[in-house]
């Protein structure tokens, strides 16, 4: 029997959704620290914010984990990319526009997920709740919570909020969520080697930095339980709020995770594993990518291009989020 505890196993960074006296306080800035300057999403940009991607040759994956490899060559054709992680703000307008309903805000169903206990059938979301302290790192459920109630609106439970967090990267989003949005926009999501060329940025070899990066919203200190936030956030950032990459890309390394539209199989260039496919009571996974403001290097070092995880395609987690690609013609 697979619980979505289980589930989560799969999902390796964590949000850092701090409750502290019944307030949210997940997205507090802190004033010490390097962040740079934020963008302006509202600000013009060529082709609706988004980036053009030029095509290439790469060596894809990397050799910190073994999902991430073997490192394999890949190529994909140009594309234009979302600057930026979708906002909130973004998301907003979609479901004002059409009246969508996300994954998180609809009860499962019993019939396909057998095994479930019946609290976790309720609309709700996994959501990160940093402990005060932890027995090692093998039990996730330390810190992971499903919380009914939680959805993209109320990314920590029933008394968050999203008010005044316009730019913030929406989250508590699943694949079929995110590719609702896209197809919205007459757009899609990225492949996974879309992605990872894009967050390479023109670097055709397979990552030999494995260091935290510098310019990123990432966890520093020890995992789960101190964030010093010297990267300015301890939790969520605003898009852009850190240095772009040279195909103009924000937060590809960190901030949410991202969405992509491959299946996921444990690693490159292998048939999809038995638990890639819909089963009875079991959900397809889908490849996650660039890490989020949970990843520590003490604890789920992947905030790197190579890096991916498998998250459930029903499963919205409150460090989840994505962007958006346009297979558009050149400039
Ligand atoms: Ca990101």
């Amino acid at each position: 029997m697979k619980t979505y505890v289980v589930l989560a196993a799969s999902v390796l960074a964590v949000a850092a959704s701090v409750w502290l006296g019944g307030l949210y306080l997940a997205n507090v800035r802190i004033v010490f620290g390097a962040a740079s300057h934020c963008i302006d999403p509202s600000a013009p940009a060529p082709h609706h914010g988004m980036v053009w991607i030029p095509g290439g040759r790469f060596a894809q994956g990397d050799t910190v984990y073994p999902e991430e490899g073997p490192v394999s060559a890949a190529h994909v054709n140009g594309f234009w990319m979302d600057r930026h992680e979708v906002t909130n703000g973004a998301f907003a307008a979609f479901v004002a526009a059409t009246g969508y309903v996300t994954q998180a805000e609809r009860a499962l169903d019993p019939a396909t997920h057998a095994g479930l206990p019946p609290d976790m059938l309720a609309p709700g979301a996994v959501v990160f709740v940093m402990p005060k302290d932890v027995h090692g790192t093998e039990d996730i459920s330390q810190w992971w919570r499903f919380t009914p109630g939680a959805n993209w609106r109320h990314p920590a439970g029933p008394g968050s909020s999203i008010a005044g967090h316009e730019n913030y990267p929406v989250v508590e989003v699943t694949h079929d969520d995110a590719l609702a949005y896209a197809r919205w926009k007459h757009r899609d999501l990225p492949s996974e080697a879309e992605w990872e060329w894009a967050a390479r940025a023109g670097d055709a070899r397979a990552g030999d930095d494995h260091d935290q990066p510098k310019s990123a919203n990432t966890w520093q200190g020890i995992f789960p339980v101190l964030n010093s936030g010297a990267d300015g956030y301890v939790g969520l950032a605003p898009a852009g709020c850190y240095a772009a990459n040279a195909f103009g890309l924000y937060d590809m390394l960190g901030n949410v995770w991202e969405l992509t539209n491959d299946i996921y199989r444990p690693r490159h260039g292998e048939a999809p594993a038995p638990d890639a496919m819909p089963m009875m009571g079991e959900t397809r996974r889908y490849v996650i990518k660039g890490g989020s403001f949970l990843c520590a290097p003490n604890y789920c070092m992947r905030y790197r291009s190579g890096s991916r995880e498998g998250q459930e395609a029903d499963l919205a987690a409150s460090h989840l989020g994505f962007r958006t690609v346009s297979r558009g013609a050149a400039p």
